[in-house]
């Protein structure tokens, strides 16, 4: 006999499944023999209590449980207005090289809404996203939380550890998301009904990885500002601490943060208006061009001043734009910057060093003495895509396993990110839609949603929040990143009516629709600005 849970997951074992068998074995079928008392259905697997006692018997392969506990409501790990929930903190471990600690929390009895949320995580940090799963915790979700697979801040575990490489690059979502479903199972004694994954930048990254390696997983996932082209993207923070000093020197720098924000100024000032709404923010980048804003225009005249660019700096700035290319064969190894992310440039251009050169120094080159001038944008490109892309990179743009098991993918990205290029997940997007042959077999399962003026995951000038917090935005599947994907897999209603709002001084200031790729919003000429009636998507 087998039951659903049974099937996943085999070696269950333990009292609710034993029960199970005895009562089958005895039965031999519908109970329609004609003879004697019909057999009685079989029981319905037992609950377990929030109690490590409960949970002695569940073995889990692969998994190792820790601790059981139930948290009262309130605030917990610094998030606040959390319903009553049991806590399961457990480490899974896909190989002898692997530890990789995840928490679970269940809403209690009848607040669980019978679903699943995996959360993601940030950078290379081991830490949790608590704020992503207070989220969906108090929407109703059981939620999933765990560290990668590595429990410092730095990136010394990698070192001669590609298993640890990989579970943090590519497997700990899937791996915390097995072991997770079987304990949040062996809790209530019925499977999530549906499950979903939400995470941003890295935890964007580990969506991709989940949609092209382990297609059946999430029925969701919801993936933003993803750095899912994580070998190119380290070349991108090579390329632009490289551009904003003269060659091999580390310590006499070009651009600084009041000409990053000069050029963010000018830019707005130009082509702030090309989309009909005159609010700071440049709807789409690639409309404002250097017939608008051509940074040429700001070379000093005369000595530098904070009003203009020096030649140096103005260099810099069109190197960074441009991004990385390949010196031999002119390929793009990066995409540059949309016109306006310019002001948070500075915050990856790197100080000492470049930004993340221990993935160099450590993980590629096995060299603490790696000197990032002597990088080749040539051949140590092709020597890191060899050696590193293959554990943490997530480029694969045939999503056919993920869309035949029925996935939904929703990813979200500001235009004026200046951490991962909204171009980079254009251009996986397109890759994507020219695989599954047109735009209505892409639109079926996979959308993109460009965020005017929004920064990296959150902030920014524009409508950037995508998030339902009960008071000033309503829990809506028209305003709410969770609800939307929800209602996009269980009535097959995508979002094509979202809209985002942008927060501040405590009331909602201004509502936007977020449009699926290709289309944007346009104003329609008349209405308020800040109203998203105002527009619509073409
Ligand atoms: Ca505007």
């Amino acid at each position: 006999m087998t039951t659903p849970s049974a099937t996943r997951w085999p070696a269950w074992g333990g009292l609710a499944a034993l029960t199970l068998l005895a009562a089958c074995g005895g039965g031999g079928g519908d109970g329609a023999t004609g003879e004697g008392p019909a057999a009685p259905p079989p029981p319905e697997r037992l609950a377990r209590a929030c109690t490590p006692e409960a949970f002695a018997d569940l073995q889990i392969p692969g998994a190792v449980l820790k601790t059981v506990a139930p948290v009262a409501a309130g605030t917990h790990r610094g998030q606040a207005n959390l319903p009553a929930f049991c806590l399961i903190t457990a480490s899974a471990h896909p190989t002898s090289r692997s530890n990789i600690n995840f928490e679970l929390w269940v809403p209690d009895g009848e607040t669980w809404n019978g679903k699943l949320v995996t959360t993601g995580n940030g950078g290379y940090s081991p830490s949790l996203s608590y704020g992503d799963m207070a989220y969906a915790l108090r929407q109703g979700y059981a939620t999933i939380g765990g560290d990668t697979g590595h429990q410092t801040e730095d990136m010394l575990w990698g070192v001669n550890n590609p298993e640890k490489i990989e579970d943090w690059g590519s497997r700990s979502i899937n791996s915390i998301t097995v072991a997770g479903k079987a304990l949040l199972d062996g809790l209530r004694a019925k499977p999530a009904q549906r499950a979903y994954y939400l995470g941003c930048s890295t935890g964007g990254h580990q969506g991709f990885a989940e949609a092209q390696r382990y297609p059946d997983d999430f029925d969701g996932i919801i993936a933003g500002a993803p750095g899912n082209n994580r070998t190119a993207l380290n070349i991108e923070f090579m390329w632009r601490f490289r551009s904003n000093r003269p060659d091999s020197v580390n310590n006499v720098t070009y651009l600084n943060n009041t000409k990053l924000q000069l050029l963010t100024s000018q830019a707005v000032a130009a082509c702030d208006a090309l989309d009909g709404a005159s609010d700071g923010v440049i709807d789409d980048p690639r409309q404002c061009t250097t017939a608008q804003f051509n940074p040429d225009a700001l070379l000093c005249a005369g000595a530098d001043a904070p009003t203009c660019l020096t030649a140096d700096q103005l260099n810099a700035a069109k190197k960074i734009y441009q991004g990385p290319r390949n010196p031999r064969t002119n390929a793009q190894l990066y995409p540059g910057w949309p016109v306006g992310s310019e002001s948070g440039w500075g915050s990856y251009m790197g100080g000492t060093e470049p930004t993340r050169a221990d993935f160099w120094r450590y993980w590629v080159f096995d060299d603490p003495q790696w000197n990032w001038w002597a990088f080749d944008f040539d051949r140590d490109v092709a020597y890191a895509n060899a050696k590193i892309a293959p554990l943490v990179d997530q480029t694969n743009a045939d999503l056919s396993r993920f869309k035949a098991a029925g996935g939904k993918l929703l990813v979200y990205h500001g235009w004026n990110d200046p951490v991962v290029s909204a171009h980079d997940s254009i251009g996986y997007y397109e890759r994507v839609r020219t695989l599954q042959g047109s735009q209505a077999a892409t639109d079926a399962f996979y959308r993109l949603m460009l965020v005017p003026g929004m920064g990296h995951c959150s902030g920014g000038a524009g409508a950037g929040t995508l998030r339902a917090d009960g008071t000033l935005i309503p829990l809506d599947p028209s305003r709410d990143l969770l609800a939307a994907m929800d209602r996009w897999v269980e009535q097959g209603q995508a979002p094509d009516d979202f809209v985002a709002s942008r927060v501040s001084g405590g009331a909602v200031q201004r509502t936007r629709p977020l449009c699926s790729y290709p289309k944007q919003a346009v104003y329609s000429g008349a209405g308020d600005t800040n109203s998203a009636s105002s527009y619509r998507c073409q």
